[in-house]
């Protein structure tokens, strides 16, 4: 290929300071660095830019990964997706087959024709560097530094996003870690373990996902993303203005998010990987489960005692105690026997209420066990390195082997498995655990992993990738080697077990422990053996923001803690955050005290029931906010920061308050023994949203709240917000039920007397409600019509839905914080009819400036979802 360096544009290299000793090299290896590949062509079209590069040792410099298995020519492409997005890929020009993560994973589809909106033409120096700028600030967001680290070997890896500016990273998961990670290195690999703190120096710190996506904020607060679309284990680096990657197979698969807000990143990456999905109705209600409930009457007298305390409860959860010698789909005979099972469900199906039991990833190795047998017969699971048949671990059940999702047969025999339980069991909702896959030994019993190991692999992050895990060297389908696949595993048994619940078009409701890039669009997770601690509530907040920005929203932590004894203060603080975390489940580990509503006093007992109340009484602002973001992407449960991007105290303090849906914020309290605490707010008009009192800050945007056990979490609403509100969440004890409350709107004003909202209603089962459009949208827009009168007008945007008799029946109260006047009548204009409302109780607070108007005895029902004006006169 004949070289044209005329083509290239060249740029000055600027004077980088920083050290790169995350890489492992001294300052001064690192300034000898230059890039070992040479450019060897350029050409363009329309909408990518393709480039060939050439190894060419390093003359008496260092090169970045040794001599071993280097990759001679690469082949480049980077693609302009559309206005916000770039992929760069690097491929061995010579060997396509190379694995990599497939293009319908994420799902791949570039979504325009490609265009240089937004961006500069890249820039390609010799020897090799890539260059992107973003025009609205001229800021580089993508640069291949030709004198930082890159290398290219087959088992090894590694390159780096040089910013040179300095930079906030956040994402990079799982792991339990600060929001915004502290430089260092974090390693990206699906391992079971149970919560260590990752600081970036403790490599092996990685959890149960792997998910190689970052959110980089820089000083001037612009932002971009990035995502290393990549399954090998690998280590990620997070540098004052750099991020590096530096992975153990695979191929450079860059995919670059223009920003420039945090929240346009985040809608921008969802765009790719596809947005959350949609939950059934009953999911977003509350959740009970243990470890540990060793029968089934153990189990009816749990839920039983919901009933007792007049709680609700919306699904009761069976951990790995009701099978049969820790095999899936089956009972113990003994202590969950399928009568008594039965029977019990049954019972809860009449009160509305639904069972979720676990399933473990691990298939008991038993001839004696049908799952097993089938499985075998269809040659459907991962094969052994070792010896003829499946490839074999130690896990609950003893030896077990493992399915192959890849292989073309695995769904239909999982779906058929799914099946047989769902007779057996009757259950509603499906959770998937040890899926990383987890294993209590190191590769097969008496086979200690050989083949592939840290001892032949060039580079090792974190641990061994033996280590907990399947023999890597065990095939998959095709001879693909789990040590490629070994982090998708939980995301591809997701997939599968969606496939049940949409055949019958059913929304999922699985919550899975594993994920990888774009798990959300089958599952929600919940963050794994936490501790019963006060800093793992802090660390909670985390890790549903960094699942949020995977995309994954239906997302919660074990609540009160699993790992360690709870207290009754802790326990109830966690309730109070706990229930409005999307996923809300309370759930222990064996041998630990009980953690249940009643399980210490009168303090826990009264915070649960109003904790639990509040998160009903928010349910239709929920539904309203997950269904959003499954059409549109983005976060349900989000930093505060991404709502203010121009506040930095909200990101320096991103754990002590978060948005939830439009319009509220929440101050969660963390730590004991307080009764009054100082909490920060962006700067916006905000009013308590129990009481509807204003919220005077002081001159530092803080305010001291009032946060007295048992009592309420607080919650305040932003200005210019109207929430829907459920009226009988405070006698219900499920969210089925729930269906027939009246909905009190919550207004919420701004300065110009305006505020906006929104509500779904839709049948909260279906998983074609979107794409069918069998939903109704409506938005409630409040506005100021004249000195004596404001106008609020109800107006669907999407009429799919028609409500049966008796659900959301009518719209009882309109609440208005910020109300300087009483009312005096209210008028109401619709197609079917126009007059003045009748009776209506009108009340004012003048202190608290809140007007409330009650329609509940209307003789004309104002309905939730019916084209509308409201006419409100006041008193003037
Ligand atoms: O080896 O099923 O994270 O929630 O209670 C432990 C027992 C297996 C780990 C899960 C946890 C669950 C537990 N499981």
């Amino acid at each position: 290929m004949a070289r044209n360096l005329s083509k290239f544009v060249f740029f000055a290299l600027l004077g980088f300071s920083c050290a790169f000793n995350d890489f492992g090299f001294t300052e001064e290896e690192v300034s000898a660095f230059t890039n070992p590949y040479v450019v060897t062509s350029v050409s363009q079209s329309s909408s990518s830019v393709y480039i060939s590069a050439a190894y060419q040792a390093p003359a008496g410099e260092i090169d970045f990964l040794g001599a071993e298995q280097i990759i001679q020519s690469l082949s480049i492409v980077i693609q302009y997706d559309n206005a916000y997005r770039v992929r760069v890929t690097i491929t061995d020009a010579n060997n396509s087959g190379r694995w990599r993560v497939p293009d319908s994973i994420p799902p791949y589809s570039p979504t325009g024709p490609g265009t240089f909106y937004s961006l500069t033409p890249i820039v390609v120096g010799q020897p090799l560097s890539i260059k992107i700028t973003r025009t609205t600030d001229n800021k580089v967001v993508f640069f291949l530094n030709p004198n930082q680290p890159f290398g290219y070997n087959d088992q090894d890896i590694g390159f780096a996003n040089w910013l040179g500016y300095p930079i906030q990273v956040m994402g990079l998961g799982e792991r339990i870690s600060s929001f915004v990670l502290a430089q260092g290195s974090y390693t990206l690999y699906a391992r079971d373990r149970g919560s260590p703190i990752d600081t970036g120096d403790t490599p092996d710190s990685n959890m149960y996902s792997a998910q190689p996506f970052y959110l980089a904020v820089d000083n001037q607060l612009a932002a971009h993303g990035g995502l290393f679309l990549n399954s090998n284990a690998m280590t990620s680096f997070v540098g004052s203005n750099f991020v590096g990657f530096r992975t153990t197979g695979g191929i450079i698969d860059f995919f670059l998010f223009i920003g420039p807000e945090p929240a346009d990143v985040i809608y921008q990456y969802h765009q790719l990987i596809g947005n959350p999905t949609l939950v059934p109705w009953w999911g977003l209600g509350w959740h009970q489960c243990r470890w540990g409930m060793q029968n089934i009457s153990v189990v009816a007298n749990v839920s039983n005692s919901y009933t007792t305390y007049n709680l609700p409860l919306d699904a009761m959860w069976i951990d790995i105690d009701y099978m049969n010698q820790f095999q899936d789909f089956t009972l113990d005979p003994v202590n969950f026997p399928q009568a008594s099972v039965s029977a019990w469900v049954a019972g809860l199906t009449k009160a509305n209420k639904h069972f979720v039991p676990i399933v473990d990833a691990g298939i008991a190795q038993n001839t004696q066990y049908a799952t097993y047998s089938a499985g075998l017969a269809l040659n459907v699971y991962i094969a052994s390195p070792n010896h003829a048949g499946p490839t074999t671990g130690v896990v609950w059940p003893g030896t077990a082997v493992f399915v192959d999702w890849t292989n073309p047969k695995a769904t239909a025999f999982w779906t058929s498995q799914l099946t047989g339980f769902q007779t057996l069991a009757g259950f509603s909702g499906i959770w998937l655990d040890m899926n990383e896959a987890s294993n209590f030994v190191n590769g097969e019993p008496n086979y200690p992993p050989t083949k592939i190991t840290n001892l032949t692999m060039p580079y090792t992050p974190g641990q061994d990738v033996n280590m907990n895990s399947l023999d890597v060297a065990s095939t998959h389908y095709g001879g693909v080697l789990e040590y490629n696949l070994h982090s998708m595993f939980g995301f591809y048994e997701t997939f599968a077990t969606f496939q049940y619940f949409s055949s019958q078009n059913l929304r999922p409701f699985i919550i899975t422990r594993s994920s990888f890039v774009g798990t959300g669009r089958y599952a929600g997770k919940w963050t794994g053996d936490n501790f019963s601690q006060w800093s793992f509530m802090a660390y909670s907040i985390t890790g549903l923001f960094d699942l949020g920005m995977f995309g994954i929203a239906f997302a919660g932590a074990d609540i009160c803690g699993f790992q360690g004894n709870t207290n009754e203060e802790l326990c109830s603080r966690w309730m109070q955050l706990g229930t409005l975390y999307p996923f809300s489940r309370n759930h222990n580990q064996i041998m630990q005290v009980d953690q249940y509503p009643w399980s210490f006093g009168p303090t826990l007992l009264q915070t649960s029931n109003i904790a639990i109340r509040t998160k009903y009484s928010l349910l239709l602002h929920f539904a309203t906010g997950m269904f959003r973001v499954s059409q549109n992407g983005g976060m349900h449960f989000r930093p505060a920061f991404f709502d203010y991007p121009n506040d930095i105290n909200l990101l320096n303090n991103a754990t002590s308050h978060f948005m939830l849906g439009e319009g509220l914020i929440v101050h969660p309290v963390l730590s004991p023994g307080l009764t009054r605490m100082s909490a920060y707010f962006p700067s916006d008009l905000w009013y308590d949203f129990y009481q509807g009192t204003y919220t005077q800050l002081n001159y530092y945007n803080t305010v001291n709240l009032n946060v007295t056990l048992p009592g309420p979490i607080p919650i305040h609403v932003r200005g210019g917000h109207i929430i829907s509100t459920l009226d009988n969440s405070n006698t219900v004890l499920d969210a089925i039920t729930l269906r027939k409350s009246p909905i009190t709107l919550v207004v919420a004003l701004n300065g110009a007397f305006q505020a906006n909202g929104h509500a779904v209603f839709d049948n909260g089962v279906s998983a074609s409600t979107i794409s069918a459009n069998e939903f109704t949208m409506v938005n409630y827009h409040y506005q100021y019509l004249n000195q004596t009168s404001d106008t609020l007008i109800i107006q669907p945007s999407v009429n799919g839905y028609t409500r049966p008799a008796g659900e959301f029946p009518y719209i009882s109260n309109i609440i208005i914080y910020g109300c300087v006047e009483g009312v005096r009548n209210v008028f109401y204009s619709s197609n079917a009819y126009t007059g003045q409302l009748n009776p209506v109780f009108l009340l004012w607070n003048p202190t608290t400036s809140v007007c409330k108007i009650n329609l509940s005895s209307s003789r004309v029902p104002v309905q939730p979802d019916v084209a509308a004006t409201i006419t409100i006169n006041f008193y003037l």
